[in-house]
């Protein structure tokens, strides 16, 4: 991996880590569960906040069996770092985990379950986790490739997928930056 492909990883990997306790456990992802539910306004117990525990717990099962390598059910930055760079893109890989729960989070952004993720949707999101409106902004205009005034799941995805490859051109990827802030 290269430089910047680590310092990305390792942004992914604090995200998770949201106790900072130096390893990914189940109940840190059941804390960004919370987080976008707060976040989001969603009610705590409709379906679609069961919908997104349920998405977040099969992140985990899914982290876990792609990168929980001694089977102590956490997953430290030394086993994420080492299973990320795989390329195996199967269903048990880490690349997969955080697809699941960037498709979860996609759908709690989107508040008003139209499929697509408004200006203001996203700015919600993103002024609770301290971005200021400039850079909700430009987080939004990065991420809305072709431009309609929303963002689609694909370009959400494209952009995860832009932000792994960290290659020179990736302003897509940079976009999600604003998320890891
Ligand atoms: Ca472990
Ligand atoms: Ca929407
Ligand atoms: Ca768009």
């Amino acid at each position: 991996m290269n430089d910047t492909q680590r310092q990305r990883f390792d942004r992914i990997f604090d995200f998770l880590d949201t106790d900072g306790s130096g390893a990914i456990g189940r109940e840190d992802f059941e804390a960004l569960a919370q987080h976008i539910l707060a976040a989001t306004g969603t009610a705590p117990n409709s379906p679609k906040a069961r919908a997104l525990h349920d998405a977040y717990r099969k992140g985990w099962e899914a982290l876990s069996d792609a990168a929980d390598l001694d089977g102590d059910g956490r997953v430290t930055r030394q086993e994420f770092l080492s299973r990320i760079a795989d390329p195996d893109e199967g269903e048990h890989s880490v690349r997969r985990a955080i697809d699941v729960v960037g498709q979860a989070e996609f759908q709690a952004i989107d508040a008003d379950d139209d499929g697509t993720i408004s200006h203001d949707e996203l700015q919600r999101v993103l002024v609770v986790r301290g971005a200021s409106g400039q850079q909700a902004a430009t987080a939004f205009h990065g991420l809305d490739t072709d431009g309609d005034g929303y963002i689609s799941l694909n370009e959400y995805r494209r952009a995860w997928e832009s932000f792994y490859r960290a290659d020179a051109q990736d302003t897509h990827g940079e976009s999600l930056q604003a998320i890891f802030a």
